[in-house]
């Protein structure tokens, strides 16, 4: 299938695009984006800076720098509240922006790490239902794009999205 989960350091991938799970600045943070940042080196912060931030539900590329991906996607998941307050269109629409950036820039592989699942406190479950049927459709518009790797941190994150790609495949 062209779209498969792992667990690994989304940083240490050999794909052409890695998302990063950013928040509306793009200026860096914690989590995935405080370890995208490192390993990037800080050539990153100073492309990040001309970028004028991210709206929520957005995504805005720049080059890799020191990683091994050449690009990297910044994406801006919601803050869970609840569900009540567009959660959910706001991180589907993170996928699909980053997958049409990945498209653009002609990157064939990508990796998304569970964006929202961390200081954002989306739940996983849902987190992964959302990015597993948002890629699925999404990927079926895409040529540049061949293949989409869901990195995740933990192995209980790996089970929920291994679950939601199977039922992609029943
Ligand atoms: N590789 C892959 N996944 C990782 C890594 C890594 N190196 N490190 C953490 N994760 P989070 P959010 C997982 O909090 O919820 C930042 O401060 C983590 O276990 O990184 O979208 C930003 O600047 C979780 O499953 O992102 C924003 O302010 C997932 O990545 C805010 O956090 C997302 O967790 C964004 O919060």
């Amino acid at each position: 299938m062209n779209i498969t989960a792992l667990q690994a350091d989304i940083t240490t991938l050999d794909v052409d695009a890695v998302v990063n799970a950013a928040n509306t600045s793009l200026l860096g943070g914690g989590g995935v984006d405080g370890a995208i940042h490192r390993a990037a080196g800080p050539e990153l912060l100073k492309a990040c800076r001309t970028l004028g931030g991210c709206p929520t539900g957005d995504a805005k590329l720049t080059d890799g720098f020191k990683l091994p991906a050449r690009y990297v996607i910044h994406t801006v998941g919601p803050v869970w509240h609840g569900g009540t307050r567009g959660e959910a269109d706001q991180l589907a629409s993170c996928y699909q922006r980053s997958l049409a950036l990945a498209e653009s820039a002609g990157a064939r592989t990508v990796a998304f790490p569970s964006i929202s699942t961390g200081v954002y406190r989306y739940p996983v479950e849902e987190a992964a239902q959302i990015a597993v049927s948002t890629v699925s459709q999404a990927l079926k518009q895409c040529t540049a794009v061949k293949a989409v790797t869901f990195c995740c941190f933990s192995g209980a994150d790996l089970a929920v999205y291994q679950k939601y790609l199977e039922q992609l495949t029943a």
